[in-house]
């Protein structure tokens, strides 16, 4: 919780599914980071007790609060869930931040002063893709995977985004207060590629910035080719879609750090 009323609230979710050897190190490493901010762990019903040990954070750490799953419901799915309970906890800006250490901690001051300084910003992205974003133990193949991946969403989708899959984010709460969360079904990094085209529809300006991502040291990575099929079906889909569909127009209106959102999601 800010000490100072006049800080935006910020909530930073942090989805896990089996990442009990690293949760601990990156939930204490975001609160060094960003100490105002609050930590929300998204945990879907880990077989290896990642939920108890959040739970034990919580417990330690008011700022700590713990969102129990049912059992593995994707990304996406959990990501939902935890926009939800920061909207309904009043927060201003929200993170989205992974658990096994690839998004660093360090880079969130400038990733949340990039929305605060703007109202028109409703997104700001840690990105790979620009200019002094580096990576660090990434294999060749998930290097090719991502560039392919950013280069067709970005063309399909006609999109001026680098990093469109990235999975560290700051949102504006208003911006996610204007679409239906309901209707917003991707489950894997296909997600990341759905808000940010719903973002950019919506009117919103997006920016990002240059981070060092790290390959995940502990744990085990959950891409799968499933994904991989469901994010090349759906962008197809949607570019098709938007070729028949003149772009919606910008509805921004003049707004404050907590004013009202365009209503204009897809
Ligand atoms: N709650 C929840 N979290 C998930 C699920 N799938 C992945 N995650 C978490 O989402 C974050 C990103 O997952 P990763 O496995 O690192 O996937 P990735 O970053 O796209 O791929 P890598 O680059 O291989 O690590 C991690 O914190 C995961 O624990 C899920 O079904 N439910
Ligand atoms: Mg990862």
């Amino acid at each position: 919780m800010p000490n100072d009323a006049t800080l935006p609230r910020v909530l930073v979710i942090i989805p896990t599914y089996d990442e009990a050897e690293s949760l601990e190190a990156i939930v204490a490493a975001v609160l060094l980071a960003s100490p105002d901010a609050d930590v929300l762990v998204v945990d879907d019903a880990s077989p290896d007790g990642t939920g108890e040990i959040a739970d034990r954070l919580a417990s330690a750490d008011p700022r700590v609060t713990v969102l129990h799953r049912t059992g593995k419901d994707g990304l996406g799915r959990a990501y939902v869930a935890g926009f939800r309970v920061a909207l309904e906890r009043g927060y201003d800006l929200v993170v989205e931040l992974d658990a096994d250490g690839s998004h660093p901690p360090s880079a969130l001051p400038a990733l949340l002063a990039a929305v605060r300084a703007d109202p028109g910003v409703g997104l700001s992205i840690g990105s790979r893709w620009v200019p002094g974003g580096t990576l660090v133990d990434w294999p060749m193949s998930r290097r090719i995977l991502s560039r392919a991946a950013n280069s067709y969403a970005r063309k399909m989708l006609r999109l001026g985004v680098r990093d469109v899959t990235a999975g560290y984010r700051v949102y504006r709460a208003d911006a996610l207060r204007g679409f239906a969360l309901d209707e917003i079904d991707s489950r894997g990094y296909c997600f990341q590629i759905d808000m940010t085209v719903r973002t950019a529809d919506a009117g919103w300006a997006i920016t990002e910035l240059p981070i060092e991502f790290r390959e995940r040291t502990a744990g085990r990575s959950k891409m799968s080719w499933a994904i991989v099929a469901e994010a090349m079906l759906r962008v197809t889909g949607w570019g098709v879609a938007r070729l028949f569909r003149p772009r919606p127009t910008a509805q921004r209106q003049a707004q404050s750090a907590v004013g009202t959102s365009p209503a204009a999601p897809r």
